[in-house]
């Protein structure tokens, strides 16, 4: 591998930290691949799934305290606290290094540093962009093969000798107590210690891909997002691309596979969880996927749910955090309606209903994207694919109507800041609980998001033809506490909208919040809706709304003068249209 003197230099000072045994660069091979896997299957880390049933399938289950992302032990370190704005948390740099320092010295004796170049991104794509992290797990490695580019490939898209973002990874002891995740953007710099679970320890992906690049793109003008892309495609063979921002599982993965009940309509994968988007020399919005794999929740995957990603994990799976039944298959809640006797639980006991559920409800598959039967054959275009609609969603069981479209950008904009959501499992904190979360980035935007909304609209001003903004939410509830709508499949019925949308001919009401599908113009025909519990969907209620600006002007109020003025502007407009 040729390699940087700059990158030889910063892994010779980490290794000088962290006081590994032994340093292994990383190459990207199926050999090395192959390497981990066996060592890791000799001392314990992964299981052994059924081969004949689920061939080159592992399972790890990682330390109970380690299931899910750290929100509150994860800092951006700006020189300036108001870079890291107020919904961030906050050290400054030299006592956030000084902290952690502590933590990373000698954290690796008598371990071996492995040393991984990855590249995010397509192979040729002028929008690539290179990291460079260190680590001493080998699940870490093994899931950085399926999730990134890793090897030489990322040296050959580096676009100056110190052009790639530096990561330090160790497991430490993974205790909560000493656990830390933290991002220097000024300094292209991530430091994460005392986890080995997904977005706490594989870089590229939440730290890099989101934290980071959130900062570089707004001094390079482009937008990395927490969003699946996909292609719609119409009986005429048209493909329509959109982009959706959703909180962490709440539903990307299973949308960005769906399988369509509409005769001649189908879904093609181009990602599920994060997109990076630019404006092209003609205006167009264009967006790639940095990531290489998928990293989904596995509960409530099931034939009926998401029959793509049921089939794509049957081969050449990492699965984390899952049960295990009498015959050595991976099982998680929803997979199948009863659990089969014999069940092994995500700790490694025999599976009692009183210990809770079988899997954990963050358990995780991580799998090359090039296994899922829906992915787009140009979902590695390195010119990335054209942009026509971009949909924010969250979880609420009441407010907020099944879809609706934004009078413009900006308008858009708004709808995308004024999002809240019900938690879940993907953090660990109090599931179900209503929080804002603008845009699905609050725990991923690295810098002020009071910034980060002036950039989304600049952004606006430099397309041509604006895509079209939507806003779903496919968790509404009935006054019994039963979904309105079905979801899973049977939101490309809510997609077709939109595409028709797109094209000029979906018909639409105006209301205060923007314009709703007209009765009929979701088509219905075959499904167990009737027209009124569709109604019930859509509907937007003046009085809730009303208290929902309020919650929203009050969360504002932290940004202080640096919201942008068309925000504000746009909450205030709302208020007046419901008469408020
Ligand atoms: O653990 S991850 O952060 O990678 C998954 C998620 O929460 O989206
Ligand atoms: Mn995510």
């Amino acid at each position: 591998m040729t390699v940087t003197s700059v990158a030889q230099k910063w892994v010779s000072e980490a290794a000088g930290m962290t006081q590994p045994s032994r340093v292994v660069w990383c190459d990207g091979s199926k050999t090395e691949y192959d390497g981990l896997i066996e060592a890791m299957l000799a001392d314990g880390t992964l299981l052994p799934l059924n081969q004949k049933t689920y061939p080159n399938c592992y399972l790890h289950r990682s330390h109970p305290s380690d299931v899910a992302r750290t929100e509150q032990l994860t800092f951006i370190c700006t020189r300036e606290k108001d870079g890291a704005g107020p919904t961030n948390n906050w050290i400054a740099p030299v006592e956030a290094k000084a902290t952690a320092g502590a933590l990373l010295r000698a954290s690796m004796r008598g371990r071996t540093m492995y040393v991984i170049p990855y590249l995010m991104g397509p192979a040729g794509s002028p929008m690539s962009r290179v990291g460079l992290m260190v680590t001493d797990s080998a699940y870490v490695v093994a899931s950085m093969h399926l999730m990134t580019r890793v090897g030489q490939v990322a040296f050959q898209h580096m676009r100056r000798d110190d052009d790639f973002i530096a990561g330090i990874h160790s497991l430490g002891d993974l205790s909560p107590d000493r656990r830390l995740i933290l991002h220097f953007p000024e300094e292209q710099l991530i430091w994460s210690v005392g986890s080995g679970y997904g977005g706490n320890a594989l870089l590229g992906k939440k730290c890099h891909a989101l934290r980071i690049a959130s900062w570089q793109a707004r001094q390079e003008g482009w937008l990395a997002e927490h969003m699946l892309i996909i292609g719609v495609e119409d009986p005429e063979g048209r493909v329509t691309y959109l982009a959706a921002a959703m909180p962490s599982a709440s539903g990307k993965t299973n949308l960005s596979m769906a399988v369509s009940p509409l005769p001649g309509w189908r879904v093609w994968t181009v990602g599920d969880d994060i997109a990076w988007m630019w404006v092209d020399a003609s205006g167009q919005l264009r967006a790639v996927n940095p990531g290489r794999g998928f990293f989904g929740v596995a509960p409530n995957t099931s034939p009926k749910t998401n029959p793509n990603a049921t089939s794509m994990v049957r081969s050449n799976t990492i699965f984390t955090n899952v049960a295990l039944t009498g015959s050595d298959e991976p099982w998680w809640e929803g997979l199948s309606p009863a659990p089969p006797g014999g069940l092994t639980d995500w700790q490694g006991r025999p599976w009692k209903p009183a210990n809770g559920p079988a899997a954990h409800p963050n358990s995780r598959f991580t799998v090359l994207a090039q296994q899922c039967p829906s992915i787009a054959p140009n979902w590695e275009e390195p010119q990335g694919v054209p942009i026509s609609g971009v949909i924010f969603g969250s979880r609420r069981t009441g407010v907020v109507p099944l879809v609706f479209e934004a009078f413009d950008w900006s308008h858009g904009v708004f709808l995308g800041s004024a999002m809240s959501t019900e938690t879940t499992a993907a953090i660990t904190a109090k599931v179900g609980v209503v929080r804002r979360d603008p845009m699905a980035m609050i725990p991923f935007c690295g810098y002020n998001m009071a910034d980060y909304f002036g950039h989304w609209l600049a952004t606006g001003s430099r397309l041509k033809t604006p895509p079209r903004i939507f806003r779903i939410n496919w968790f509404r509830r009935d006054a019994e506490g039963r979904f309105l709508w079905p979801g899973y499949g049977e939101n490309v019925r809510v997609l077709k909208w939109m595409v028709e949308r797109i094209r000029g001919t979906g018909r639409a009401e105006e209301t205060p919040i923007g314009w709703v599908p007209a009765s009929g113009a979701i088509d219905i025909g075959g499904i167990d809706v009737t027209p009124t519990r569709l109604g019930e969907a859509l509907r937007c209620h003046g009085g809730e709304w009303l208290q929902t600006l309020d919650e929203l002007s009050e969360f504002n109020k932290q940004f202080g003068d640096r919201l942008p003025r068309p925000i504000t502007e746009s909450l205030a407009v709302t208020r007046r249209r419901f008469g408020g």
